[in-house]
């Protein structure tokens, strides 16, 4: 049912039923659309928040982007009927609302465009959607072709969905001047001063056609009519009836009647979006709505997409894994540092994570990242939960619970971006605040160092508020003094790495007093969160330890395990007694839960996590961004790197066609979890939350690179030690770093460490200093048996 074609850079679903949920996405900075195999879509514009252009057909909560989002048949998609207009026979493609099986069906997502070819009684639909590189705009080509044999008469209507724009007013009409659909509305408020917001915002939504239709239908009523959606009433008139909606909801349906002689086919262009007013419709329509602007905006934006193609290739026995990470993992990685979620406020642990993927890509973007951040920095060395990004923007919905991890995620992200470009220059940037204090990059990392060293109980732990990492964890600490385990394993982890930086800017008395807060948190852990065979999570308001043994529901949490690794908190012999804690408890055929058993029924001393559904998100799940913490982890510990690549390779669906069916997924994507609860409910499990954000995917490429292919840099050069599974005996590695590029072989050998050739020479150590940009490095590598 699911193929990858050549080169994989573009995967081909053959049956809208297998994996009803399956979909591609596309992007720019302005909008993000998500759109199913079957024809929904989930589209996403900013103005500079987020904001819609179709709708549901009622009144749509506002919040950010949820997973596992169900589809229903009135839900927002793009869709085209075909109805023989001798036999009566009607289908739709790609294949809502009609749902008539299809004779072929291929949904194929590449990396910059989404299309189908639908085969339906003797008529082919191709569907294919293209985004411009700024603008905010679908660009649709529809083609329908006789493929009967016989001379065939049809109708042939697009239907683009309104929906329900605002309950203060809403119409829409056929525009001849435009040639299409304007549906207008008045986004709902209450406050004069939102007026003054709101009077630029582009409430609009056109539907527009290259080739003028033969009838229209602007209301969504009268199109349905009594046949509904699945068989509209529209569609049994000779001809739709041209009407419009006021205060009524809208809808974009257009008909073409064509005579089709045998392999003869139509082509059709059109174009739907967002527009403030009449004269902006008719600006895009004259920039792309032709053949000729549709090619060149398809080119452009194909060259917008390879410009997140990353730093790695890989050739290895895996060819799914191949495909993966050389095609669909940067884009993934691209797409985070490049719009950052949608949001003007992100979560500011959201923010540093994503933008560390964008090391990787464009370096220059994480540097910025870290001036903008430090730049909100408050005056006592805390970091805000989120980090705003616009001009009036807020912090919203999660970013106004206090969250206490956020300047652990400084050093933490720094590390890459110092390996990737050795500018350590940036420590010296001058960076002033709202609040107006001007203080280098450097004083501020010290200073968010220091306020976590500050922030914890007379036991050395960590306070953890109303969460840390863990978003819902919000009732361990909410009376102020509960405190996090893993909080503290991260804050010595951070402290650590800063510690280092602060070594090599010559700061010894500050790397010294970091590394000691350091060696603190680990004790304090260690004296009070150590339950024998693994780390407890925390201890709450009410000073009951959790995540132990004795616990029936959240025994064991991976969190505090990875960072006890990371942070150097666990002994040799604790790692060697928590890794098979975590295979035994945690482990899936989906990869690793992020704790076990999963919550039933509310803990109301560790809170809102413990409500989730089961198996679900926080509760339970294989949650991606704390497993690749974990195999990040195993990749740092070194000589684990079975159990390392075998958590890699779960990260993403397949190969076999149950695992696809379980997860429900295409491999383009890394979702923000699969359903745990394995042992509990295992129908469920493994099911994707087809949520595309998420802080793994940055990590996962650092795995790839750093820990599978062991390519990291520093200050001088790059240090070259793989770490390949044992069931592999070689692979290839082109990896771009400081303008240099690097061709490696490496193989097993006879050898008792990394040993690399570089022509004839046979190098001192496994790694190359002075690098020269534009040069070509060809490698042979050998790592041990
Ligand atoms: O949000 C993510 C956050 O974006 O959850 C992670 C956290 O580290 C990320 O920063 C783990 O908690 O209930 C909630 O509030 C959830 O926490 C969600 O908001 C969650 C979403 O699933 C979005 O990815």
């Amino acid at each position: 049912v699911l193929r990858p074609t050549q080169n994989g850079d573009r995967y081909e679903l053959t049956t809208p039923t297998a994996m009803p949920k399956a979909a591609g996405f596309l992007w720019n900075q302005s909008m993000m659309i998500q759109l199913t195999c079957r024809g929904f879509a989930t589209a996403q514009f900013m103005q500079p928040e987020p904001a819609k252009y179709a709708h549901a057909p009622n009144i749509e909560a506002k919040t950010f982007m949820q997973p596992e989002q169900n589809y229903y048949a009135h839900h927002p998609g793009r869709f085209v009927y075909v109805k023989d207009e001798d036999s009566g026979h009607l289908f739709s493609a790609p294949y809502e609302p009609v749902r008539a099986p299809a004779d072929r069906f291929v949904f194929s997502v590449g990396k910059s465009d989404v299309a189908w070819a639908v085969e339906n009684n003797g008529v082919r639909v191709e569907m294919t959607m293209g985004l411009p590189t700024h603008d905010v705009a679908e660009l649709w080509t529809i083609r329908v072709t006789n493929v009967s044999g016989r001379p065939r008469r049809l109708s042939v209507t697009p239907y683009f969905p309104i929906g329900y724009m605002s309950w203060m007013n809403q119409s829409a009409a056929w525009n001849p001047d435009l040639v299409g659909i304007v549906a207008s509305s008045v986004t709902p408020y209450q406050k004069a001063s939102e007026y003054f917001k709101n009077k630029y915002l582009k409430d609009k939504t056109y539907f527009l056609c290259e080739t003028p239709p033969d009838s229209y239908e602007a209301n969504q009523m009268e199109f349905e009519g009594e046949g509904g959606i699945h068989n509209p009433s529209g569609l049994q008139e000779p001809r739709l009836s041209c009407g419009d909606a006021r205060y009524e909801t809208p809808t974009a349906a257009v008909q073409y009647r064509v005579a089709l002689k045998p392999a003869e086919s139509r082509e059709y262009r059109f174009m739907f979006g967002p527009a403030y007013d009449e004269a902006e419709i008719a600006a895009m329509r004259s920039r792309y709505l032709s053949k000729h602007a549709f090619l060149q905006t398809a080119a452009e934006y194909a060259a917008y997409m390879e410009k997140g193609r990353g730093c790695l290739r890989i050739e290895t026995p895996d060819k799914d894994l191949d495909n993966f990470v050389n095609n669909w993992l940067p884009r993934q990685v691209y797409y985070h540092g490049d719009v950052n979620r949608l949001t003007t406020d992100p979560q500011t642990r959201n923010y540093l994570q994503d933008n560390m993927g964008m090391n990787y890509i464009k370096p220059s973007v994480a540097r910025n990242s870290f001036i903008t951040a430090v730049a909100q920095q408050e005056p006592n060395g805390s970091m805000p939960d989120g980090i705003l990004l616009a001009e009036g923007a807020e912090l919203k919905y999660i970013n106004q619970i206090p969250h206490t991890d956020h300047c652990v995620w400084l050093p933490v992200t720094l590390d890459v971006y110092l390996a990737e470009t050795g500018d350590y220059g940036l420590l010296r940037e001058r960076v002033r605040s709202a609040n107006g204090d001007s203080l280098t990059v450097f004083e501020r990392f010290s200073r968010a160092m220091n306020w976590l060293l500050g922030a914890r109980d007379s036991r050395g732990l960590s306070y953890i508020a109303q969460g840390d990492w863990c978003d819902p964890m919000n009732m361990v600490g909410y009376k102020g003094r509960g405190v996090s385990g893993w909080l503290t394993l991260a804050t010595a982890h951070a402290l650590n790495l800063w510690a280092d930086v602060c070594e090599h800017q010559k700061q010894t008395e500050l790397a010294a007093q970091f590394r000691a807060g350091a060696d603190e948190c680990n004790a304090a852990v260690n004296e009070h969160l150590w339950d024998g065979d693994w780390f407890a999570r925390g201890i709450t308001d009410d000073n009951v330890t959790f995540g132990i043994k004795k616990d029936p529901e959240g025994r064991i949490w991976l969190n505090p395990q990875t960072w006890a690794i990371l942070s150097g908190a666990a002994s040799s012999e604790q790692i060697d007694r928590i890794l098979p804690e975590v295979d035994a408890q945690l482990s899936t055929p989906y990869g690793v839960q992020m704790f076990a058993p999963p919550f039933t029924k509310m803990r109301e001393d560790i809170g809102r996590v413990t409500q989730k559904a089961i198996g679900s998100a926080e509760n339970g799940a294989v949650y991606n961004h704390a497993g690749v913490f974990y195999i990040y982890s195993l990749y740092k510990l070194g000589g684990q790197q079975d159990r390392a690549y075998d958590l890699l390779r779960q990260l993403l669906p397949g190969p076999s066609e149950a695992d696809y069916r379980q997860r429900g997924q295409l491999p383009i994507y890394i979702p923000n979890y699969y359903r745990g609860a394995w042992r509990e409910f295992p129908r469920t499990a493994g099911r994707s939350s087809q949520l595309f954000n998420t802080g793994t995917v940055s990590w996962a490429y650092r795995c790839f690179i750093e820990g599978l292919c062991g390519l990291r840099g520093d200050e001088e050069g790059l240090v070259i030690r793989p770490q390949l599974p044992s069931a592999w005996n070689s692979i290839k590695v082109t990896r771009t770093f400081r303008d240099a590029t690097f061709q490696l072989d490496i193989r097993r050998g006879n050898v008792d460490d990394v040993t690399v050739r570089h022509g004839s020479r046979i190098l001192p150590e496994p790694r190359i200093d002075n690098i020269k940009p534009g040069q070509i490095y060809q490698l042979t590598v050998l790592v041990p048996q």
